[in-house]
């Protein structure tokens, strides 16, 4: 018997003042359940329409339950679930970029929020800088719908102008340093070059908030959703999975101070999010995408079976007396009980986080996740080994062969790049120069200072097996 759908709650709908960009289970798992709370303890209309970028699958997924879906909490010791009602609508931009600009463009709507991954900002990781050949950029300088996320953020913003109103906040919950700063520059590169007064008033009207955003959050899979329904006894066809733990650390700067109060759902909200976010960005992410891809070519299918490899759980540990002495800990962080901390949510067995789905777009991830700690560890005399191995192993990962001769499906925006400078060099020193010669990843200042140490952990990682290569490191 198939059982019944998953109904949305006869709760009264909030208005909408939200949209939110970029609608995956990241944010479905974690904002989502913010606003929820946020409007339960603080009132206000905060409902979200959600815009999915690219594929219908959400929208088609979650249109039969009236938008409302479960979402699961996996604790290494039981799960509990509830169902988030806080979506009024799914849009989809390439269905139609007029309805996502006329959401954005509506005056109720005060916040436009978004997860759009690293590659979705456009820009180029190593400068910053907005990436004028991006084929969307291009193409949407040239018209009035958009493609891109600084499209749609910079033409709602002109057509807002326009009609005389506010201008919404931005708040981004990707994982880049000093996120907002970082989108108000690309908003404003893009907006000066369809018109500087345009410019010139989303810089003094505009507000960008940085945010730090986390909650381990592995992609749902068919089996969790026939899992999720024979337990609850009605069909959700698009449930999210999360980990217990969540942190935002949100800055406290909104157009005209309007937000869902975020303060009493938990949420942190300070001055300064960047000691967070780098805190979080080196010391979670970092070792994330470490654990990726060497666990990925030791064979381990998620991040939990890899650190019960005692030779990556002591990996993990060195990785983090690496990271651990260039970073500032936040006002009343412990940086040794955050490692501690992290390594119990990595083992959590009943999160099936995989090393394939952290190790995608590594060149958009690696910078602001591992070359930071690079260049203070060598500015500062030291040396970095375990990282070097890590990157040594993220070159034999978009190589595209596993060590037993096995294809990888790599997903990044250059991964082809990749895969033809990596094809066209022959020794492991030769691929990992070849792969540090690419400026649009590695800055010019750090090129040098890695070819050493990467390629000797590269040597060893093709001779060796990255499992054995990670014990010779340890030593
Ligand atoms: C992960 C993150 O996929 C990835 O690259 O490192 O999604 C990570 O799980 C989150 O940032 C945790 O907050």
């Amino acid at each position: 018997m198939t059982a019944p759908r998953l109904k949305r709650p006869d709760t009264p709908r909030p208005a909408t003042g939200i949209v939110h960009l970029g609608l995956g289970a990241f944010f479905r798992a974690f904002g989502c359940s913010y606003v929820m709370d946020a409007m339960a303890a603080g009132g206000g209309d905060w409902g979200i329409v959600g815009v999915s970028l690219r594929s219908p699958d959400t929208r088609d997924a979650l249109r039969d339950q009236d938008w409302a879906y479960r979402a699961v909490s996996l604790g290494a010791d039981g799960e509990s679930s509830r169902i988030i009602d806080v979506l009024n609508d799914v849009l989809v931009a390439p269905e139609n970029p007029q309805a996502v600009l006329d959401a954005m463009v509506n005056e109720a709507v005060q916040i436009v929020s978004l997860t759009v991954t690293e590659k979705g900002y456009c820009h180029h990781p190593a400068s910053g800088k907005l990436n004028h050949d991006h084929p969307d950029i291009v193409h949407d300088l040239a018209h009035d719908l958009p493609r891109s996320t600084i499209g749609y953020l910079v033409r709602a913003l002109k057509a807002r102008r326009a009609e005389g109103m506010r201008p919404f906040t931005v708040l981004t919950c990707d994982n880049l340093p000093q996120n907002g700063q970082l989108l108000r520059g690309l908003v404003l590169e893009f907006a000066e070059l369809l018109d500087p007064d345009l410019a010139r008033w989303i810089a003094t009207e505009g507000r960008f908030p940085s945010t730090m955003v986390d909650r381990i959050t592995p992609a749902t899979t068919d089996a969790d959703i026939a899992r999720l329904s024979d337990a609850a006894g009605t069909y959700d066809a698009a449930p999210v999975l999360h980990e217990p733990f969540s942190q935002w650390v949100v800055e406290d700067d909104f157009v005209d101070d309007a937000r869902p109060d975020f303060g009493a759902a938990g949420a942190q909200l300070v001055r300064d999010v960047e000691p967070f976010e780098d805190m979080k960005l080196r010391m979670l992410n970092g070792t994330h995408s470490a654990l990726a891809y060497t666990g990925y070519l030791a064979g381990h299918e998620t991040i939990s079976d890899t650190v019960s490899d005692p030779v990556f759980a002591a990996y993990v540990r060195a990785l983090w007396g690496e990271i651990m002495p260039n970073v500032s800990a936040p006002d009343g962080v412990d940086l040794a009980g955050y490692a501690d901390a992290l390594f119990d949510r990595y083992a959590n067995q009943n999160i099936r986080h995989k090393t394939w789905q952290i190790a995608m777009d590594g060149s958009q991830k690696l910078p602001q996740r591992m070359f930071g700690t690079l260049r203070e560890t060598y500015q500062g005399g030291g040396s970095a080994p375990m990282l070097s191995l890590a990157i040594a192993a993220w070159i034999k990962y978009v190589g595209g062969v596993d060590e037993a001769g096995a294809p990888i499906d790599v997903r990044d925006p250059l991964a082809e790049k990749l895969r033809e400078v990596l094809d066209a060099a022959q020794s492991p020193a030769d691929k990992t120069a070849a792969v540090l010669a690419i400026r649009e990843i590695v800055p010019a200042d750090l090129a040098p200072r890695l070819g050493d140490p990467v390629m000797a952990a590269a040597q060893d990682i093709w001779a060796l097996g990255t499992r054995a290569a990670i014990e010779k490191a340890l030593g």
